[in-house]
């Protein structure tokens, strides 16, 4: 029966417990949607996502409605091998109730999971009952298929395994198969997306501390230029949304790419916003002057302002010449009015009263200058595993007393926003100092507000400070 020859795969977001709504949710998961769109030119494949379905359990409660109603959807759909992709961590519980409920209800299936936290931590899969067939590390196409190959000849393997997946050759990245999410967007989306996430490139070559991207394939490998406009174009025409974000971990790392991608951009003209995350070294200044021909906004992992937390932050070996970098091409960026924010992290291990207010005293001189469209984005450090750090814990444990109060807090049943974040940084800074940020940042909210471009202002409105929604110049900008 074609049935045995060719597998049906469910390509399933598990959703996530004890995080809760406010944080925000993605319409659609691209690293699920990718990998799905890569199977579905061999097999039947289907997308599907319990968060959009059921939505985030918060209480014990909810957690058990949230177990009826996966059984009963799952039970509603037909599938050889169940693909969940626990992307981060926070989809680990969620991970393991989808798994147990597809083997009660198909003891013959398939289970296979994959994604960032099965990738640093396979071990957590392993159950008495191997519950699960396959715990996928790394990029997952090239894995599944070979799994699903073989699903009629090799069946459930006797225990779970634990395998690494090679990662996918550029020359293989497959186009986006948007009929996969058709039914989502028509039923749950009908008034359209906001935002469009599609990846143009795999790998990061930094070692950031806090960032589990090292433990893949770290080489920066972009799909050719050609392909990667074809996708812009694609789910610009198609789902027409408000924004198309590259996913990339760093966009445009090599030159002769970015140049050739930007001037195809320039051909393309789209009328929607671009995001993207990159670092200061990738944008030199005729990218900048390509760049401010579109609705554009810019990441930039600045991280702190503090000489001594670059270096323990791992993102530069000079962070002088890192933070003049920074300077010279924000200031740029802002003669355009290209909005362009600095994320930073606050309560990084080995952080202290003295590196926080060293970050203040960078953030101060900058506002000094004036009218920019530099927006601060403050953050606490959050642990996930994967990452230099959870791998090094006793190492940040003897040199700065930093306290990992929840290592393991996705295992737990409590808010997992909250519990990623229970961690004291350093001796100096105990849990009521980890919120003297939060008081510096609250002192200069006058002064941010003031000094952001019309556009900035309105981004910054929309995304760090709902208060500011209320002033007059929010309503003097249109974003669409
Ligand atoms: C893009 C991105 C986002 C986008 C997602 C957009 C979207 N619509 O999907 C945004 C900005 C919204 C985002 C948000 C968050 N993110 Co994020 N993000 C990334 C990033 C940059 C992607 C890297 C990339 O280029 N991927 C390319 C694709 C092709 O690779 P991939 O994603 O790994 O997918 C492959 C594999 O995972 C695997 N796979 C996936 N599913 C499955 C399933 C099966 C069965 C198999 C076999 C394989 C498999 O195959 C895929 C295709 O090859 C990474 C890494 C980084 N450097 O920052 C972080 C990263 C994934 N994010 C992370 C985090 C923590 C978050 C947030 C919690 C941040 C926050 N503090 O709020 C949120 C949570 C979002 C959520 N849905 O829960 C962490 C996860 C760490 C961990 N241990 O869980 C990462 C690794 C960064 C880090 N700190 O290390 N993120």
């Amino acid at each position: 029966m074609e049935h045995h020859v060719r597998p049906s795969i469910l390509a399933l977001y598990p959703s996530s417990y004890y995080y809760p709504d406010w944080a925000g949710r993605d319409q659609i998961k691209s690293a699920q949607l990718t990998l799905a769109s890569y199977l579905s030119q061999y097999f039947p494949v289907e997308y599907g996502d319990l968060e959009i379905d059921i939505g985030r359990p918060q209480t014990r409660v909810q957690v058990k409605r949230f177990e009826r109603r996966t059984k009963e959807i799952l039970a509603g759909k037909k599938f050889d091998i169940l693909a969940i992709s626990c992307w981060t961590s926070l989809c680990y519980k969620s991970t393991m109730t989808a798994a147990r409920t597809a083997r009660e209800l198909n003891p013959d299936c398939l289970v296979v999971v994959g994604g960032y936290h099965p990738t640093a931590c396979p071990n957590d899969f392993l159950t008495e009952d191997n519950v699960i067939d396959y715990v996928v590390r790394g990029e997952g196409e090239l894995a599944l298929t070979e799994i699903a190959r073989g699903f009629s000849t090799v069946g459930r393997p006797p225990e779970t395994k634990i395998i690494v997946s090679p990662p996918l050759p550029p020359d293989q990245y497959a186009p986006i198969n948007w009929d996969l999410i058709d039914d989502l967007t028509r039923t749950e989306f009908a008034d359209g997306l906001n935002t469009m996430c599609i990846f143009l490139s795999r790998g990061c070559p930094f070692r950031c501390s806090f960032c589990m991207e090292l433990i893949k394939e770290p080489r920066w490998r972009p799909m050719a230029a050609a392909q990667a406009i074809e996708q812009v174009r694609a789910v610009g025409d198609r789902f027409h949304p408000l924004a198309v974000a590259f996913g990339d971990a760093c966009f445009g790392v090599k030159r002769e790419w970015r140049k050739d991608f930007l001037s195809r951009l320039t051909d393309l003209a789209p009328d929607y916003w671009l995001l993207l995350e990159t670092r200061p070294d990738f944008l030199d200044d005729d990218d900048i002057k390509l760049l401010s021909n579109f609705k554009v906004q810019i990441q930039l992992g600045l991280e702190s302002a503090s000489p001594r937390m670059l270096r323990i932050m791992n993102k530069t070996n000079n962070p002088h010449k890192y933070l003049e970098k920074f300077q010279q091409v924000s200031h740029r960026l802002s003669e355009f009015d290209i909005a362009h924010g600095a994320n930073l992290i606050f309560n990084h291990p080995g952080d202290t009263e003295e590196s926080v207010r060293e970050t203040f005293a960078f953030m101060d001189r900058e506002l000094a200058r004036g009218t920019s469209s530099l927006i601060w984005a403050c953050h606490d450090y959050a642990h996930f595993p994967g990452s230099e750090i959870d791998f090094h814990r006793d190492k940040y444990e003897r040199e700065y007393g930093t306290q990992f109060l929840r290592p393991e807090w996705w295992k737990v049943d409590e808010d997992q926003f909250e519990g990623s974040r229970l961690v004291i940084p350093s001796r100096d800074l105990d849990a009521d100092g980890k919120n003297i940020w939060r008081k510096m940042i609250a002192e200069r909210e006058k002064t941010l507000r003031e000094t952001l471009s019309p556009i900035a202002f309105r981004i910054a409105a929309d995304t760090y400070w709902p208060k500011w929604q209320t002033d007059p110049r929010y309503a003097e900008v249109e974003l669409g």
